[in-house]
């Protein structure tokens, strides 16, 4: 008889968490989820599925609070998805980012170390850490040189990671993912603040659309896809360190026009540059190589750029449809 499988996935409220605590479900895994506590709850994303997950109060600022959680849920597998993943938040908040996304690794890993050192850990890196990027496309041997606070702080959680799995030998992976996007995406990254925006002047709830750099060029895929990448890491019989990506990228003005022109609109019709929004440093450009996941995991992205464009444009219409006006 085999055990069922349990995950720990911290950050279960945000997209990639919902994605994941959905994905692991399918695969008949028990699931618990690290919350945080707030006088109001932020449960929209795994509402669905509330009666099928077990929830926890920790906080990644707190170590006590994360070492009770591991004890208590005794995961085979834990999902590092906690983070401030704001980069803008991160310029504002630089010290609480740091808290956050890079120490609040670090306590991830010792809460696991001292509770049961063989469950499987798998850290949320992130593309931010090439920002100015040495070398295209960007693979698990370009050297890092992030732009932001939120990039810096993501470098740290990396490398804390990798030592782990060096020092402890802990079975413990970073996975470096290029931006992913679905109608779960916060409101307020670019993808979905243009789908929102898409819907509410097609159902004249709104007239104009401020954006920032309309250049910055990213390599987005679907989040969908992406989580699966996370758990085929952990699958592994050697812990390693991958690039998850689509290895095609696109600016935001290229999204603005798929976006707009799937209402049936023109963008330059809605849209203008609000200097407020261009960062102190951005990362103009990003696009990653993924052959050594898809020869090691077996994995490759199965939306395509337009698809995932026109399904959050969807999502939207019809959401904003529904509120009254
Ligand atoms: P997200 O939607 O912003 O979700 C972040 C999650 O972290 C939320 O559940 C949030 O809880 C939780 N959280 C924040 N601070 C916490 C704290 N102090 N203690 C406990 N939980 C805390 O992010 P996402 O897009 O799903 O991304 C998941 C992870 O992947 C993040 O680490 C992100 O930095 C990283 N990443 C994302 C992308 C991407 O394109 N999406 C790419 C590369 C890496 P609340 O609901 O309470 O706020
Ligand atoms: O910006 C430009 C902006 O905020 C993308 C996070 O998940 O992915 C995400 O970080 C680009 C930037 O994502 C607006 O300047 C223009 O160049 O959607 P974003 P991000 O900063 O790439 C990485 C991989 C992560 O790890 C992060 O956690 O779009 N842009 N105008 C704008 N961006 C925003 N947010 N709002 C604008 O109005």
């Amino acid at each position: 008889m085999t055990t069922q499988r349990r995950a720990l996935i911290t950050g279960i409220t945000g997209q990639d968490g919902a994605y994941l605590a959905r994905f692991l479900l399918e695969r008949d895994y028990e699931v618990h989820g690290v919350v945080r506590r707030s006088s109001t709850e932020t449960f929209e994303r795994i509402v669905a599925i509330r009666d099928q997950i077990q929830l926890h109060q920790a906080d990644l600022l707190d170590q006590l609070s994360l070492v009770r959680v591991v004890e208590k849920s005794q995961p085979h597998e834990v999902y590092n998805l906690a983070a401030q993943s704001f980069v803008p938040t991160s310029f504002e908040q630089p010290l609480l980012t740091g808290e956050f996304t890079a120490l609040g690794v670090t306590r991830m890993l010792e809460a696991v170390r001292l509770v049961d050192p063989a469950i499987r850990f798998y850290q949320a890196s992130s593309s931010e850490m090439f920002g100015k990027v040495q070398e295209e496309p960007q693979t698990e041997r370009t050297p890092f040189w992030p732009r932001s606070p939120y990039g810096v702080a993501k470098a740290y959680g990396h490398w804390i990671t990798v030592n782990y799995r060096e020092s402890y030998d802990l079975f413990a992976c970073s996975g470096i993912l290029f931006n992913h996007e679905s109608p779960w995406r916060g409101k307020e990254f670019v993808t979905r603040k243009i789908s929102d925006a898409v819907a509410r002047i097609k159902l004249s709830r709104q007239s104009r659309l401020k954006l920032g750099n309309l250049d910055a060029q990213r390599d987005w895929g679907f989040a969908g896809d992406y989580v699966r990448a996370m758990w085929l890491m952990l699958q592994q019989d050697v812990p390693d360190d991958f690039v998850i990506a689509t290895g095609v990228k696109h600016s935001v003005r290229e999204f603005c026009e798929i976006a707009f022109g799937h209402a049936g609109l023109q963008w330059e019709d809605h849209v203008e540059v609000d200097q407020a929004l261009i960062r102190p440093a951005d990362v103009n450009t990003l696009c990653g190589d993924a052959t050594k996941a898809k020869q090691q995991l077996g994995w490759e992205p199965e939306a395509s750029f337009a698809e995932l464009v026109r399904r959050m444009v969807d999502a939207d219409l019809e959401r904003v449809a529904k509120e009254s006006p």
